[in-house]
């Protein structure tokens, strides 16, 4: 398996999930500026979408979009019930990755697509801070350790790179007491640990 990723892009999520799993992978960088990757190649030759994660199975099999990778990812070893494989306990976990892909990964997006105005920033970070209230809300009314199970997961590994993007466009999480603690717990993982030390984030 070989990961296409970008440091600290929603990438980081899945290289997070391929630790928890332990498995062997392969990384390679892309700079999804020139859409060139490490070794030269023209990524839109390997993704014609040119994002990442981009998730190289076998040969010239490639799995792309971040909410089919990370169930695909987590379905592989049931001991670790990343993902319930039925019922409404999964379709919680569909439901988070539904809403932090559409919504909240959609509200930091608009920082790093190029040149904004004064208007647009304060509309996004507007956008932002809606998301992130009601996900503070839901963490606190949560009566598991993790956002919908008591086990870490894909929606975990998720939220937990989207909001570390407010620390690169200077947006205050201060109010956000429970998604702090949330993230302070998900940093001290070793799999959140060891992805960050490859992509040269620690
Ligand atoms: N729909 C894709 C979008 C992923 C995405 O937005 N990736 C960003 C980095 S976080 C990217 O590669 N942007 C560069 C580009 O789209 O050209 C998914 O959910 O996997």
């Amino acid at each position: 398996m070989k990961l296409y990723y970008t440091p600290g892009a929603c990438s980081l999520a899945v290289h997070i999930i391929l630790n928890e799993l332990h498995l062997d992978y392969d990384l390679e960088k892309v700079d999804i500026k020139t859409h060139q990757t490490e070794t030269g190649q023209d990524f839109f030759k390997i993704n014609p979408k040119g994002a990442v994660p981009t998730l190289e199975l076998s040969k010239d099999v490639f799995l792309t979009e971040i909410v089919a990778i990370l169930p695909f990812l987590a379905e592989l070893d049931p001991n670790k019930q990343m993902i319930p494989n039925m019922g409404l306990e999964r379709a919680r976990v569909l439901e988070w990755l539904g809403y932090l892909s559409t919504r909240l990964h959609k509200s930091y997006s608009i920082f790093f697509a190029g040149e904004i105005t004064d208007e647009e920033r304060k509309v996004g970070i507007q956008q932002v801070d809606t998301c992130l209230t009601l996900i503070d809300h839901a963490l606190e009314q949560s009566e598991y350790r993790y956002l919908s199970s008591d086990h870490f997961g894909p929606a975990d590994a998720y939220l937990f790179v989207l909001t570390s993007w407010s620390a690169y466009i200077k947006h205050d999480l201060t109010p956000y007491k429970n998604i702090r603690a949330f993230s302070e717990k998900i940093s001290q993982r070793q799999s959140v640990k060891i992805a960050m030390k490859k992509e040269g984030l620690l």
